[in-house]
């Protein structure tokens, strides 16, 4: 039996028949998985560290589909888990290693409701320069469909072939173009969502001012599936911006990069990105995709920019580079180019992940103690595990560090522990882009205290009363 509405040992969670039947009956029996084979993709998230057992996915097409399944689930104490692309990279799109407990202590099947089949794509609104499409839509896909019409998408990020819009908003993902447009909460001018008792809000007419009343298309970014599902968002869309140059910059400490990035963004009106990583990182993923090191010899760190314009932008970064004291620099303007530049940076994730299971603290930082986090953090792993392999790179110019760590057990936190006591120390935040999932919740009241906890706790329980929607992300359980 490779799918259908036969039900599946899990760890001791299992839905009752008639909840799965009434699941086959919303979304048809072809799009209720069970069979452990093609459920296993959908439980274990990018990072490999999270991941968990379904009792079933459920993969609905519709609004009323997903309003369907999350009442079913709800009948019966099923926690439903929203799921996108699944490239998390904290827990939250996956079943909990541990079946959540009810009240009685009875475990609660974990239902993942996969989005992909949302996947309308509206026509562009020309006038308004957005569109509306469902909340499945990978990136990719948005991208070239909004470049069809002559637009363009404010948010991108490495993962585009695979992250799904619905999932960028609910993590609230930012991406190498934050520099410029702002995180995806930005990019939001109206949306559709199913709460946990299956009622459906939906603010779709795209009024770039909107005043009346809470702004819950905003709520949702960063909501990590706690709140609602999303299922369709209307989007603004940005001008095209053909003509791009990139430079790679070498520098000597992670504060001189955020130094220039910032001089970078005051004399560049073009900037689109400024990107760091390390020596370390640079080798790692040379030797894991292979190419060519940009630079003779090696350097501490490395500052990526980009610029994008109409015309172009090569002269005016190349001025602008020569005004700051980086050690050396290369520039391209040609395709190939700027993607030889790009994979350095964008190639990180992969080539620690081919490395190790690797803990992954994505951070804030102010971006002038950018410098001093970055040592001081490699002194704090270092001094729980002397062993440990670290690798810092992110987007500098907006402050948000993505520190990679190998060799400490996945199961052992104090690395994490270490990172993140850090960040707050230092005025940071323990969640940048990535989320809190599962893998922080020890972290939100220590970052945030205890009274707006207290508030995020006062929403959750007016949205989502009965804790039907990702039971154990963001709050403990
Ligand atoms: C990136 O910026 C992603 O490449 C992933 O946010 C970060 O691999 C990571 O830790
Ligand atoms: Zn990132």
């Amino acid at each position: 039996m490779h799918h259908g509405c036969v039900s599946q040992q899990t760890d001791g969670a299992h839905l009752p028949e008639q909840t799965l039947a009434a699941l086959c009956a919303a979304v048809g029996p072809s799009h209720v998985l069970t069979d452990p084979d093609l459920r296993s993709t959908y439980e274990t998230d990018w990072s490999r560290r999270f991941h968990g057992i379904a009792a079933a996915v459920v993969r609905p097409a519709s609004v009323e589909e997903v309003g369907a399944v999350v009442e079913a689930c709800g009948k019966v104490g099923a926690a439903v888990v929203p799921q996108g692309g699944n490239t998390g990279l904290v827990g939250g799109s996956v079943p909990r290693a541990a079946a959540p407990r009810d009240d009685r202590g009875s475990p609660r099947p974990p239902v993942v409701l996969s989005a992909l089949r949302l996947r309308d794509l509206e026509a562009v609104d020309e006038v308004a320069g957005e569109v509306t499409v469902g909340a499945g839509v990978t990136l990719g896909t948005l991208q070239e469909h909004v470049q069809r019409a002559g637009w363009d998408f404010g948010v991108d990020m490495g993962s585009r072939d695979s992250a799904t819009v619905g999932g960028m908003v609910a993590t609230n993902a930012g991406g190498v173009n934050v520099v410029r447009y702002g995180v995806m909460r930005q990019q939001i001018v109206g949306s559709e969502a199913v709460l946990g008792d299956g009622s459906v809000i939906r603010r779709l007419p795209g009024l770039v001012k909107d005043n009346t009343g809470y702004a819950l298309g905003s709520l949702m970014a960063g909501s990590e599936g706690t709140l609602a599902v999303i299922t369709r968002l209307r989007l603004r869309l940005v001008p095209q911006l053909p003509r791009r140059t990139v430079a790679l910059l070498a520098v000597d400490d992670a504060g001189h990069a955020a130094a220039f990035a910032a001089q970078l963004r005051r004399s560049l009106a073009t900037l689109t990105a400024a990107e760091l990583f390390d020596d370390d990182g640079m080798r790692l993923v040379l030797e894991h995709a292979g190419g060519q090191r940009p630079f003779r010899d090696a350097h501490p760190r490395y500052l990526l920019i980009e610029c994008a314009a109409a015309s172009d932008p090569t002269d005016e970064l190349v001025d602008a580079i020569a005004a700051v004291a980086s050690r050396d620099a290369v520039v391209a303007s040609d395709e190939e180019g700027r993607d030889r530049l790009w994979k350095l940076r964008e190639g990180h994730t992969e080539a620690v992940n081919a490395a190790g299971v690797p803990h992954k603290l994505d951070v804030a930082v102010p971006i002038g103690r950018i410098g001093q986090f970055d040592m001081e953090v490699r002194e704090a792993i270092r001094g729980v595990d002397p062993e440990a392999r670290t690798f810092v790179y992110g987007h500098v110019g907006d402050g948000n560090l993505h520190v990679n760590v190998l060799g400490p057990d996945p199961d052992d936190e104090s690395v994490d522990d270490a990172v993140l006591a850090l960040a707050i120390q230092m005025g940071g935040a323990v969640s940048a882009e990535h989320g809190i999932g599962v893998a922080k919740v020890r972290w939100l009241v220590p970052d945030r205290g205890e009274p707006d906890v207290a508030a995020m706790r006062a929403i959750k329980r007016a949205l989502d009363p009965d804790d039907r929607l990702n039971p154990g992300v963001l709050f403990r359980g």
